[in-house]
């Protein structure tokens, strides 16, 4: 039996994962932006879905354009406008937000707290703008929120978004950690993807857009972290599962013996 690292860090994918941020949220604040610049574009909430597999929202709209109209998107000044568009969305989310339209995901303001107190250092690593992660923080955990993360990587920050493990990579090295110290909670195959490729292990919390999605390669799959009145339900190491995620348990399941 060989003993594996200890825990040292919790990395935290934040749309999908911290809040269900993605339909009622990003989505709207798309569609206010397409909106105030004329644009007859309209993101439904299945069509959504599928655009969630380009990340980033510069990203997705360029992606989405060349779809619907490749010259227009291949333009001079095609670059601008998506700027432009999303300076918008940006203003849009975070008013959204900050009316309170989003809230935490069962469990885990529970789980930060437990894994704070427990020694556990915290990060998040998200393609999405670090305006957006620090009014969703603020608007769900308040003063709470000061001070809770050691590193926040969003957005910009690195050249090439989830899939790409450049993220993570970059929170492993503001965090002084090995790969091996850190266990990432995501909710989206490309999330699981980076995080697999920056060598961590990956506990799946499936959401409104990843309820059927594949997640081979998961360490653990769940539908949530859980509540004592709402337990979560998937698989851990293969086998059925059904409780309540608590920072003890992550711990032990992380640490447990590998059979030689
Ligand atoms: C999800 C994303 C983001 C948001 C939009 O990020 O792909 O692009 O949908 O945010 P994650 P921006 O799951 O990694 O948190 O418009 O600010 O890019
Ligand atoms: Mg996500």
């Amino acid at each position: 039996m060989s003993r594996r690292p200890a825990l040292r860090a919790l990395v935290f994918d934040v749309d999908g994962t911290l809040a269900e941020t993605e339909r009622d949220g990003h989505r709207v604040a798309f569609n206010r932006a397409f909106a105030q610049c004329g644009l007859d574009w309209h993101w439904d909430e299945a069509s959504y879905g599928a655009l969630l597999a380009v990340t980033g929202g510069k990203e997705r709209m360029l992606h989405y354009w060349r779809g619907v109209d490749p010259q227009a998107a291949a333009a001079p000044g095609a670059a601008s406008l998506i700027a432009e568009l999303h300076r918008r969305k940006t203003r849009h989310y975070v008013e959204l937000v900050q009316a309170g339209a989003l809230a935490l995901r069962p469990g885990v303001r529970r789980l930060l707290e437990q894994a704070r107190d427990a020694g556990l250092q915290l990060a998040i690593a998200t393609t999405t703008t670090p305006h957006n992660v620090e009014a969703l923080l603020r608007a769900t955990l308040g003063d709470a929120a000061n001070g809770l993360f050691a590193c926040i990587g969003a957005g910009d920050i690195v050249p090439r978004k989830k899939p790409d493990p450049a993220i993570h990579a970059w929170v492993l090295a503001r965090l002084g950690r090995q790969p091996a110290e850190c266990l990432v909670i995501e909710d989206s195959p490309p999330g699981l993807q980076a995080a697999r490729a920056a060598g961590m292990r990956t506990l799946i919390t499936r959401g409104v857009y990843s309820a059927d999605a594949c997640f081979d390669g998961a360490w653990v799959l769940l539908d949530g972290l859980g509540e004592p009145a709402r337990p979560a339900r998937g698989e851990v190491g293969g086998a059925p599962w059904s409780g309540v995620v608590e920072a003890a348990r992550l711990r032990e399941w992380f640490e447990r013996p590998a059979a030689a």
